[in-house]
C-alpha cells in the first residue's frame, strides 16, 4: 500500500514537472511571439474630409502626396464608409463597434454634453488594452465628457481615460465649440486656478463680447450659427468665460496635436501601442498655420488639407525614425463627408475652382446620399500589406471586430464585422450590407444598391447647400451604373425595393419608423 502511494506520488510529481516545463515553454514562446504578432495600431482620422479631397481618389488641385503614398502602397478602399454623415455618431461607432442609431445620444454634441459611451461598454482601446496594448488618443474627442454638469476646473471625468484610453490629449468637442482648451488625462492644460473656466451653451456671461454685438472683434466672420463667444477673433458655438491662459491658438493646433502624436510614439515605442490620432482638419474654423496659408490656392479649406497631409508625412517619419513603421498597422479614414460653407465666410465656396470634394458622389456632410458617408479610407502596413485597390464594402464600424481578430481577442460584437482579411488586403469579401445614418435618419446599402426610405424635411440643407436625402418617396439607386444617384429606380423596380425594405427593417427594427413618414409600399 505504502509502495503504491509512493508510486502515485512519483507519477504526480513527474506530471507536475512536465506540466511546468510546458507552461514555461508556453510563456517563453508567448513572449517571443508577442514581439512579432503584436504590431502597433494607429488610426488616423480626419474631420470632414471628402472622398474626392485627396489625390489618391483623384483630386489634382489639392496636393496630398503623403496620404497618396500611404494609400497607394496600402489597400485603398473605394467603398469605405463612416457609419454616419456627422462626427459624434461616426466616432461612437468607430470606438464601440455599435451602430450609432442604437444610441439615442449619438448626435452632434455641444461641448457640455455628458459622455455617451458607457464606462462598461466595449471599445477598441479597451479591447486592445486587455491584450497588453498601451492605448492613447490625441486630437478631437466629441463624445461627451463627465456625467452631467462639468466643472472644467477640476479633473473632468468620465472621459476617454474611463472608456479604455491609458492616455488622452484632446479637445472636448470641435474647433468651433467651447471650451477652446486642450485637456490632458482629464485636466485642462495650462489652466490658471485664479481664472476659472465657465461654460454655458444658452446664455452669455455678463460683460462678455459675442459674435453678434461685436463684429469689430472678428477676424473671421460667421455665416450661420457660430455667433456666441469670441476666442482668438473667431466667434464660436457656446459661451465661455475665463481660462485665458489655457486657450488654444487655432493656427498652432495641427502642430500641437502632431507633437502629441509624435511624443506618444517616442514614449511607447518599446511596448505594443494603439494610437487614435484624431486630426481636426478640414473642419471649421479652418485656420492653417501661416506656413500653409496659400498652399493650395483654394483658400483655407484647401490649405488645411495640405497641412493635414504634411502632418501625416511628419508622423510617418517619426514612426520610421523610431524604428516602428514596419511593425505598425495604420488605418486612415474620415468621420464624414465634405462641406464647404459650414458656418464661416472662409472662401471655401468662392475659391473652390474645379476641385470636387464629393468626388462625383451626391450630397455631402449631413447627407444620406453617398458623399455623406463614403469617405477616404485606406490601410497601410509597410512590408506586410500588399498594395492594392479594394471595392469591398467596409465600414469604420468593423474596426473593433477586425482588430479583435488581429490581436486574438474573444471580444464579440453584433454590428461590427470581422473584416480583418479585407483590411489586410487578403480578401475582397466585405460586408453584405450596411446601414448608414445622417441626422438620425437611416438608409440601407447592399451590393451596388442603396435604398433611402421616405423622410420628412427639406431636401436641401440650405445653410450649407447640401442635398441631405429627404424625399416623400422611396429612393432606390443602383450605384454601379449611377454613382451620382441621379436615377431613382424605386418606381420601376418594386421587387428590389421591397426586398431592400424588408432586409432594412429586419436590422433596423421598429425604431426608425418614428423617423419616417410612411413606409407602406404601393
Ligand atoms: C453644426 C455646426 C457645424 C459643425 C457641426 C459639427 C452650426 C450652424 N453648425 O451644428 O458648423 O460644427 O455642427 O460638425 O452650428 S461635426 O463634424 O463635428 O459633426
Ligand atoms: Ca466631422
Amino acid at each position: 500500500m505504502k509502495r503504491l502511494n509512493q508510486g502515485i506520488l512519483y507519477v504526480l510529481l513527474a506530471l507536475i514537472t512536465v506540466n511546468c516545463k510546458e507552461k514555461s515553454k508556453e510563456v517563453t514562446e508567448a513572449v517571443s511571439a508577442e514581439d512579432i504578432t503584436q504590431p502597433n495600431i494607429v488610426i488616423i482620422y480626419t474631420d470632414d474630409l471628402g472622398y474626392g479631397d485627396v489625390g489618391f481618389n483623384g483630386a489634382t488641385q489639392i496636393k496630398t502626396p503623403n496620404m497618396d503614398s500611404l494609400a497607394n502602397n496600402g489597400v485603398r478602399f473605394t467603398n469605405g464608409f463612416a457609419s454616419s454623415a456627422t462626427c459624434t455618431p461616426s466616432r461612437y461607432a468607430l470606438l464601440t463597434g455599435v451602430y450609432p442609431w442604437r444610441e439615442k445620444d449619438a448626435k452632434i454634441l455641444p461641448g457640455t454634453a455628458p459622455l455617451i459611451i458607457g464606462t462598461d461598454q466595449m471599445t477598441v482601446p479597451k479591447m486592445l488594452k486587455s491584450k497588453g496594448y498601451y492605448t492613447g488618443i490625441v486630437g478631437k474627442w466629441h463624445l461627451g465628457l463627465g456625467s452631467g454638469h462639468v466643472n472644467w476646473n477640476e479633473r473632468v471625468s468620465p472621459g476617454p481615460n474611463e472608456v479604455g484610453f491609458d492616455y488622452s490629449y484632446i479637445m472636448a468637442a470641435t474647433q468651433d465649440r467651447v471650451p477652446t482648451v486642450y485637456i490632458e488625462n482629464g485636466d485642462v492644460v495650462g489652466l490658471d486656478p485664479n481664472d476659472p473656466i465657465e461654460i454655458n451653451y444658452n446664455k452669455n456671461f455678463e460683460g462678455q463680447s459675442n459674435g453678434v454685438d461685436n463684429p469689430e472683434l472678428l477676424k473671421m466672420k460667421w455665416h450661420h450659427g457660430h455667433n456666441s463667444s469670441i476666442v482668438n477673433g473667431i466667434p464660436r458655438i457656446g459661451y465661455m468665460k475665463g481660462g485665458e491662459a489655457a486657450k488654444w491658438k487655432d493656427e498652432d493646433m495641427a502642430d500641437h496635436f502632431l507633437k502629441g502624436a509624435q511624443n506618444y510614439v517616442k514614449q511607447h515605442k518599446s511596448e505594443p501601442f494603439f494610437l487614435y490620432y484624431a486630426m481636426q482638419q478640414p473642419h471649421v474654423p479652418r485656420t492653417p498655420h501661416p506656413r500653409f496659408v496659400g498652399a493650395s490656392g483654394l483658400g483655407p479649406r484647401g490649405d488645411v488639407i495640405v497641412e493635414a497631409d504634411w502632418c501625416i508625412g511628419e508622423f510617418i517619419k517619426t514612426l520610421e525614425e523610431e524604428g516602428v513603421l514596419k511593425n505598425t498597422l495604420i488605418i486612415f479614414s474620415s468621420d464624414n463627408g465634405p462641406v464647404l460653407n459650414d458656418g464661416y465666410y472662409d472662401d471655401a465656396v468662392e475659391k473652390l475652382g474645379s476641385h470636387t470634394p464629393r468626388g462625383g458622389l451626391r450630397g455631402g456632410k449631413y447627407s444620406l446620399f453617398e458623399a455623406g458617408t463614403r469617405v477616404p479610407f485606406f490601410t497601410y502596413w509597410k512590408g506586410t500589406i500588399q498594395p492594392g485597390v479594394s471595392d469591398a464594402l467596409v465600414c469604420q464600424l468593423d474596426i473593433l471586430s477586425s482588430l479583435a481578430k488581429f490581436v486574438d481577442s474573444d471580444v464579440e460584437a453584433n454590428d461590427s464585422e470581422d473584416l480583418l482579411d479585407v483590411f489586410l488586403g487578403k480578401s475582397n469579401n466585405g460586408r453584405e450590407n450596411l446601414i448608414i445614418e445622417a441626422n438620425s435618419k437611416t438608409a440601407y446599402k447592399e451590393g451596388d444598391w442603396v435604398m433611402i426610405p421616405p423622410y420628412n424635411g427639406p431636401e436641401i440643407l440650405s445653410a450649407v447647400n447640401i442635398e441631405i436625402g429627404n424625399s416623400k418617396d422611396f429612393q432606390l439607386y443602383n450605384l454601379k451604373d449611377d454613382r451620382g444617384q441621379q436615377n431613382n429606380l424605386a418606381g420601376t423596380n418594386q421587387d428590389k425595393l421591397r426586398d431592400m425594405v424588408i432586409k432594412f427593417e429586419a436590422i433596423r427594427g421598429e425604431g426608425y419608423k418614428q423617423e419616417t413618414q410612411k413606409l407602406e409600399l404601393k
